[in-house]
C-alpha cells in the first residue's frame, strides 16, 4: 500500500497546474499605438502601466484596422470575412463566439461595452449583458436630449442597447451618464453579483467606446491635460518615440516614420489651440479609461480574484484620421462630436505611419498588455512575436481548459484561424503555419515571417513590401528589387481572398 502510495506520488506533476484563470478582456476603441504611458505616451496611464510592469507588453500584436471586423475577430477567432462582418456591421454568420465556448467550458460569461454588430450578445453566449450593440455614441448621452441640457450631438441618433435579453432604442441614459464610467459600474455590478463560494471563473468582456470620437471628457479630466499639447504635434511624437525607444519596446533598428502632418507655426493662433484642445480631451479620455481600469483592478484585488485573474488590454484599431465635427458647443462637451483627426492621431500612431482603416502599421498596430500574477512569471517583458486578434479566443478557451466545438446547437462549426498563444505567456515560441491576412476596403496586407506586402486604401495603389525585421515602420518599398517575392504574396494573398 506505501509503495502503492508512492507510486502515485511519483506519477503526479512536480507543481500543480494552475486553476483557470479567471479572464478579463478590455478594449479600448480607436487607440493609437504609443497613447499609454508605457507604450510611450506622455497620458497619465498608472493602473495600465502597473500592469505592463508586472505583466507582459506584445509589441507586434495586430488587430484589423477596423472596429466591428476586429471585434467579430476577438469573438469568433475567425477572420472577420469568414463570419459575415467583411463590409457591413451585421450578425455573425459562422463561428461561435467567446460567449458560447467559455460558456461551455463552465465560465459565467459577461460583456459590458460596445459590441459593434446587429445582434444581442446575450443571445449567443453571454448571460450578463449591458451592451451598446451599434458603434460610436455620444458619450454623455447615447439618446434623447434631457431637460435642461443642451441638445447632445448624434452622427446616428437612437443607437441600439442591450440589456441583458431586452433591446432598448434609443436609450434614456441618466444624467451623470458617460460611457467609460457605465461600463466599468455595470462591469463591477456584474461581478459583484457572483454568490460567495461561487465555483465557476468568470470571463468578463469590457469593450470601451473611448478615446473613439466623439471627443468628449469630463472637464475635470480635459483640465489636467491644460497646455500639454500647446507645442504642437512634432515635440510629443518626437518624445512618444525616444521613450518608446528608450524602454526597450521599439528594437534598435525601428525608426521613426515620416511626419504626416505640417508646420504647427503655420497654424494661426486659433487654429493651434483649436488643435490643442482636440488632443487634451483624446488624452483626458484614456485618461479616463485607466482610471476605471484601476477601480476594476481595485475590486478584483477587494475579492481575491486578483492573482488569479488574467488581464488582456487592446485597442481595436489604430488611432482615427476621420473628419467629424457636428454641433456648435466646445471640443468636449455634450453638444459637439469633435475627432482627433489625422495630425494628431500620427502622433498617436508613433512611431507608424497611416491610420485606422490602413492595413499599415499605424491602423494594425495596438498595445496588448497581458496580466496574470498566478500565470505569468515574467514582470516587465516584452513579447515581439506577431500575433492577431483572431489567436484571442483559441488561448483563453485553451487557458480556460475548453475545446473548439465541431458542431454548436447542431450546427456544423466553421475552424478558428487563429493559433493559441498561451505559450508565449510562458517565455515559450509559438507555431503559426498560416501566414497573417489583412482585407479592409481597398486596403490589404499579408505578414508572412519577416515580410509584408501592403496595399493602401486608394483607388489604383500598388502592393509594396517590407521587410518588417529592420523596417517596420514600412519606410523603404522593397517591391522593385524583390518582384518575385511580392507576386508569390500577392498571389497568396488573392487566394485567400478569393476563399472568402
Ligand atoms: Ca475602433
Amino acid at each position: 500500500m506505501l509503495c502503492l502510495s508512492l507510486l502515485c506520488f511519483s506519477l503526479l506533476p512536480q507543481t500543480p497546474a494552475p486553476e483557470r484563470p479567471n479572464i478579463v478582456l478590455i478594449l479600448a476603441d480607436d487607440m493609437g499605438f504609443s497613447d499609454l504611458g508605457c507604450y510611450g505616451g506622455e497620458i497619465s496611464t498608472p493602473n495600465l502601466d502597473q500592469l505592463a510592469a508586472d505583466g507582459l507588453r506584445f509589441t507586434q500584436f495586430y488587430n484589423t484596422s477596423k472596429c466591428f471586423p476586429s471585434r467579430a475577430c476577438l469573438l469568433t477567432g475567425c477572420y472577420a470575412q469568414r463570419v459575415g462582418m467583411d463590409s457591413q456591421p451585421v450578425s455573425l454568420t459562422a463561428g461561435v463566439t467567446l460567449g458560447e465556448v467559455l460558456s461551455a467550458a463552465g465560465y459565467r460569461t459577461l460583456m459590458s461595452g460596445k459590441h459593434h454588430g446587429t445582434e444581442n450578445l446575450f443571445d449567443r453566449g453571454f448571460e450578463r449583458c449591458f451592451t451598446l450593440r451599434d458603434g460610436a455614441c455620444n458619450h454623455f448621452n447615447p439618446g434623447p436630449r434631457r431637460e435642461g441640457e443642451p441638445a447632445p450631438a448624434q452622427k446616428r441618433a437612437g443607437r441600439t442597447w442591450c440589456f441583458d435579453g431586452k433591446t432598448v432604442q434609443p436609450y434614456a441614459a441618466p444624467d451623470d451618464f458617460y460611457t467609460t464610467d457605465a461600463f466599468t459600474d455595470n462591469a463591477l455590478g456584474f461581478l459583484a453579483a457572483r454568490e460567495s463560494g461561487e465555483a465557476r471563473p468568470f470571463f468578463l468582456y469590457l469593450a470601451y467606446t473611448a478615446p473613439h470620437d466623439p471627443l468628449q471628457a469630463w472637464p475635470e479630466d480635459i483640465a489636467r491635460y491644460k497646455g500639454v499639447y500647446d507645442d504642437g504635434w512634432q515635440p510629443i511624437r518626437k518624445a512618444r518615440y525616444r521613450r518608446q525607444k528608450e524602454m526597450g519596446l521599439l528594437g534598435e533598428s525601428v525608426g521613426l516614420s515620416d511626419a504626416e502632418f505640417g508646420d504647427w507655426e503655420k497654424l494661426d493662433p486659433n487654429a493651434r489651440a483649436t488643435e490643442a484642445r482636440r488632443m487634451e480631451v483624446y488624452a483626458a479620455m484614456v485618461h479616463c479609461v485607466d482610471r476605471n481600469v484601476g477601480r476594476l483592478i481595485k475590486m478584483l484585488k477587494a475579492r481575491g480574484d486578483w492573482e488569479n485573474t488574467l488581464i488582456l488590454f487592446a485597442s481595436d484599431n489604430g488611432a482615427s484620421s476621420e473628419v467629424v465635427e457636428i454641433g456648435e458647443g466646445e471640443i468636449g462637451a455634450i453638444d459637439r462630436w469633435s475627432s482627433q483627426k489625422g495630425r494628431w492621431a500620427n502622433v498617436s500612431n508613433t512611431p507608424f505611419s497611416k491610420y485606422k482603416n490602413f492595413s499599415h502599421e499605424g491602423g494594425i498596430s495596438t498595445p496588448l498588455i497581458a496580466h496574470w500574477p498566478a500565470g505569468i512569471a515574467a514582470r516587465g517583458e516584452f513579447v515581439r512575436t506577431p500575433t492577431h486578434f483572431i489567436d484571442v479566443l483559441p488561448t483563453l478557451l485553451e487557458l480556460a481548459g475548453g475545446r473548439y466545438p465541431e458542431r454548436y446547437e447542431g450546427t456544423e462549426v466553421i475552424p478558428a484561424d487563429g493559433v493559441s498563444f498561451a505559450p508565449l505567456l510562458e517565455g515559450k515560441s509559438l507555431e503559426r503555419a498560416e501566414p497573417l491576412y489583412w482585407s479592409w476596403g481597398r486596403g490589404a496586407a499579408i505578414r508572412q515571417g519577416r515580410w509584408k506586402i501592403v496595399r493602401s486604401r486608394a483607388k489604383g495603389a500598388a502592393w509594396q513590401l517590407h521587410d518588417m525585421e529592420v523596417d517596420r515602420t514600412e519606410s523603404t518599398d522593397l517591391a522593385g528589387s524583390q518582384p518575385e517575392r511580392l507576386a508569390a504574396m500577392i498571389t497568396l494573398w488573392e487566394a485567400w481572398r478569393n476563399a472568402q
